[in-house]
């Protein structure tokens, strides 16, 4: 039975997922959850799918997983994908920099991604002090990656890992939300690497970027 895999294309999270399954060469059967439409907050989806709304959600056979980098290690181990990293030593590094980019990375880029993105979108003014608490958070963070970067290609090792496409994230909504990683030329020559590297990482962007394009201009929103 294949692997499902629920989210919406305009989804950063999901792209990690998505990416990560076409490197590893694991196909996933998409079910589109509408986002705009509340479609993952209904109580059908909490109730069989995630109890938090959110997406994206895998379900393999009895297995329902929720959290994009726990979805990553699910199907990494599924096919002992070096994704994880190739040591001992590696793997914790990996584990290390996944869980760090939760918890202070990911989540300052969803918070401005709420206010310039989705407060636009529902007409509802921003805060702008919420705005620039997130934006000095991403500026300290960045400016470690910037410099964890030098002289690397990848986050953790020779080779990219689920760290790298864990960070790469919040890239999928750079333009939209205006995040500040302009300013840091590491991150951007890193980040630029792996589009040109990765073919997936480019095939999700484009992805993310025609649903956002498409659903922005629905609603008649120039950010
Ligand atoms: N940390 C979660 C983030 C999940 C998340 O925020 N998903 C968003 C889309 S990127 C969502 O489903 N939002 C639906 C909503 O808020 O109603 C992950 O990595 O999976």
């Amino acid at each position: 039975m294949a692997i499902k895999i629920y989210g919406d294309a305009g989804s950063g999270s999901l792209r990690r997922v998505t990416t990560a399954a076409k490197i590893m060469g694991i196909p996933l059967e998409r079910i589109n959850v509408d986002l705009f439409k509340g479609e993952s907050q209904t109580e059908a989806f909490r109730s069989q799918l995630n109890p938090h709304g959110l997406t994206p959600v895998l379900e393999d056979g009895d297995t329902i997983l929720w959290e994009s980098s726990a979805i990553n290690l699910y199907l990494a181990a599924k096919v002992e994908s070096p994704l994880v990293g190739t040591t001992q030593e590696e793997r914790f590094q990996v584990l290390q920099w996944m869980f760090w980019s939760g918890e202070q990375w990911r989540t300052f880029t969803t918070t401005i991604f709420d206010e310039r993105v989705g407060k636009t979108v529902m007409d509802v003014p921003r805060d702008e002090t919420l705005i620039a608490f997130a934006e000095s958070k991403i500026r300290a963070a960045a400016g470690v990656l910037d410099q964890h970067l030098v002289g690397r290609r990848f986050m953790v090792g020779d080779a990219l890992t689920l760290a790298d496409i864990d960070i790469a994230g919040p890239f999928s909504q750079v333009d939209r939300a205006k995040f500040p990683f302009g300013e840091f030329p590491n991150l951007v020559t890193w980040h630029d690497n792996l589009l040109r590297s990765f073919p997936a990482w480019a095939e999700t962007k484009a992805e993310v970027d025609n649903r956002m394009d498409r659903f922005l201009a629905s609603v008649g929103v120039e950010l």
